[in-house]
């Protein structure tokens, strides 16, 4: 039997465990990026680990979340990344030079390699036939130390792409079907690939914008073959010579195949608060409106960009709405600043943001109360913008500038400028913004900035022998990291400084959890499926480490959160029966018994209600080498000790 694209690229990285679906592996990682909100602690683990200087073939810190400085934390954050990177042998993408997967993917993406990064949305790289993965911070300091990466082996689904898409209809749009079909945890523990004809019929932009949206399915990843279109991508972009061909086997077998018509797609969007909440634009009808945002990592390529100005050009933003436009890189601001287009969006009353996260993360730009937000954003979780009451929909960039002009939302189909745009035989490439790291015998001379806002790391401890504790909260399904950590311009500048962030814990599924927490002295934290989905970042497992969280029962994980509470020292646990989950009421007073020797011994578990008296079959949904890591405290722990023994 053949190979499917990620199986090719897992065979090439194996570094140990076998191809089996639903067993373990270790791959070698060429790449890491981070970027600044999970950045400053990622470096912090890595100081903590002691290697001088990264072994990957390449390592890139970027700054694009935190770049809104209300005061001194953010800009001291870059500071201390900057030194990292110089001393440690990192390229510092400074802020300004755009969001990291737009810029990765510009100038230092290649078909074939491994990535991985301190963000969720690293699979954006699929698009050029990478295998790029999101992972929680420490697991990426560990992979620049050299250290494998470990996933458990995914099954492969196809999307078989026929067709090509009317004008006005876009690759946001696919996505969103493929949403739509497979919901927000369809994709958990699989790699979705994209084939057929259709394929060649999307630029590399849009391949991106597919496969950076993949990271709402929960995929482990998304990746299209790297074929002539990716090849002249790259050309384009100075880089031909990074280009190789990646191809499925012929005889390479799919879990699952999804066929989607391109032809057929029709402009849809996700409503709040979900991105799988899809219907057709169409359908939804001509909702009024307050707000658009156009950019985020998923929809801000000079591709994107092009198509938003020509509809706006001649024209004026409705009186009703605020247009705020982000463009992706400094590559794609400088090229529309060139050919007029920056000025056709300009004169229509766009407010142009800088090239960074911004409104995608609540840094600035929050809709008013009871907002109506269209974005061409990623993620529309409840609160993420930074008003608790605004309904945000996700869109194509061409919906959202169509609705911008027309102040309601508006199916762009019915639009007759044309649209068509050429990608250029160049980009402008100017890599100015991308310092170099020191050379090694300069290294030692670098050093570190630390600013007043980094706090240690918080205190971690080998698994107790019982886990004895209160159910202080009970969730339902599909709970985000923005539900247990927060992100906001008000809160992320304290992404280093975990006993600050705690008081915000969960805050909007139970305002007095931390309190509660600190009360009980340990906790257990009751959950529903897909716990954990959305975001990479490692602080919605070390915030419930600090205030007291010793396990965690649900009735699945999302890949990336999981992995994070292992890291943690925390204690990931199913229900083997997920009705189980109805008999538990916050408050519970609930217990592991002996659960330490059980793991160890591989036997199986029993959660007791105590407040109740029953008792439930559970597992640690670990791994043997997970079990190993919970044992000694958390991956800092291990990795250290594995180092020195
Ligand atoms: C996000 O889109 O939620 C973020 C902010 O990019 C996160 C990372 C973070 O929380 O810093 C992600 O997607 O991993
Ligand atoms: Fe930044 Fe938004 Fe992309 Fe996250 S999803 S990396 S916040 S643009």
């Amino acid at each position: 039997m053949g190979y499917t694209l990620g199986q090719k690229l897992i065979k090439s990285h194996l570094v140990s465990g076998d191809m089996t679906v639903g067993s373990e592996v270790a791959l070698r990682i060429d790449q890491t990026l981070t970027q600044d909100a999970t950045g400053t602690m990622a470096y912090l683990e890595f100081e903590a680990m002691g290697v001088p200087r990264v072994k990957t073939e390449l390592s890139v810190a970027y700054i694009d979340h935190n770049t809104l400085q209300t005061g001194f934390e953010n800009a001291d954050d870059h500071r201390f990344i900057a030194s990292c990177a110089k001393k440690h042998g990192l390229r510092f993408s400074r802020p300004g030079n755009g969001i990291c997967h737009q810029v990765h993917l510009e100038r230092f993406g290649k078909p074939g390699k491994t990535l991985i990064g301190s963000d969720s949305h690293t699979p954006t790289g699929g698009g050029i036939g990478m295998l790029a993965m999101g992972a929680g911070g420490l697991d990426v300091a560990v992979a620049m130390g050299g250290g494998a990466y470990y996933i458990t082996m995914p099954e492969i689904v196809l999307v078989n792409l026929t067709g090509k898409l009317r004008p006005y209809v876009a690759a946001k749009d696919v996505i969103l079907e493929v949403l739509r079909i497979l919901s927000v945890k369809g994709g958990v523990g699989k790699i979705i690939e994209y084939g057929g004809e259709g394929v060649k019929t999307l630029s590399v932009p849009e391949r991106a914008t597919i496969t950076n949206m993949g990271a709402e399915l929960g995929a482990t990843t998304s990746i299209f073959p790297s074929d002539e279109v990716t090849r002249d991508f790259l050309r384009a972009q100075g880089r031909e010579d990074d280009w190789i061909e990646l191809m499925p086997d012929a005889d390479a077998e799919y879990s699952r195949v999804v066929e989607i018509d391109l032809s057929a797609l029709e402009p849809l969007a996700a409503m709040p608060h979900m991105p799988d909440n899809v219907k057709k634009v169409s359908e939804i009808g001509q909702i009024p409106i307050d707000q658009v945002c156009i950019g985020s990592c998923t929809n801000s390529s000079l591709f994107d960009m092009l198509k938003v100005a020509k509809i706006l050009k001649g024209k004026t933003v409705a009186p009703n709405v605020s247009l705020a436009i982000a463009p992706g890189s400094m590559q794609v601001l400088n090229m529309l600043a060139r050919n007029g287009a920056l000025a056709d969006m300009i004169a229509a009353g766009a407010r142009i943001l800088e090239s960074a996260c911004g409104p995608c993360i609540g840094m600035g730009q929050s809709p008013n109360s009871k907002g109506i937000s269209l974005r061409t954003f990623n993620r529309n979780f409840e609160g993420r913008s930074g008003t608790a009451d605004a309904g945000i929909y996700l869109v194509s960039p061409e919906t959202a500038a169509v609705s911008a002009v027309t102040g309601v939302l508006t199916d762009p189909t019915t639009c007759t400028t044309d649209l068509s745009v050429q990608m250029p035989d160049s980009f402008l490439i100017n890599d100015n913004m991308i310092e170099l790291p020191a050379p090694v015998e300069e290294m030692d001379s670098v050093e570190i900035q630390y600013g007043p806002n980094i706090k240690p790391f918080p205190a971690t401890a080998p698994l107790l022998d019982t886990i004895e504790a209160k159910a202080v909260l009970k969730v339902g399904d599909n709970i985000t990291t923005d539900h247990i950590m927060p992100a906001g311009a008000k809160i992320l500048p304290y992404r280093s400084n975990i006993p600050y962030l705690s008081q915000f814990c969960f805050k909007q599924c139970d305002p007095d959890f931390a309190e509660n927490c600190k009360t009980a002295g340990k906790a257990i934290v009751v959950g529903g499926a897909n716990y954990g989905q959305g975001s990479s970042r490692e602080h919605a497992a070390l915030v419930p480490l600090y205030l007291g969280v010793k396990a965690v029962i649900t009735k699945s994980f999302a890949r990336i959160h999981q992995a994070n509470l292992v890291n943690a020292g925390i204690l990931p646990v199913t229900f083997d029966d997920p009705a189980d989950y109805d008999r538990i009421s916050q408050g519970d007073m609930l217990c592991l018994p002996d659960v330490r020797a059980k793991l160890i011994a591989g036997e199986s578990v029993t959660l007791v209600n105590e407040t109740t008296g029953e008792s439930y079959p559970v597992t640690c949904s670990v791994s043997d080498r997970q079990r190993d890591i919970l044992l000694a405290g958390g991956l800092l722990g291990y990795t250290k000790a594995n180092a020195e023994s």
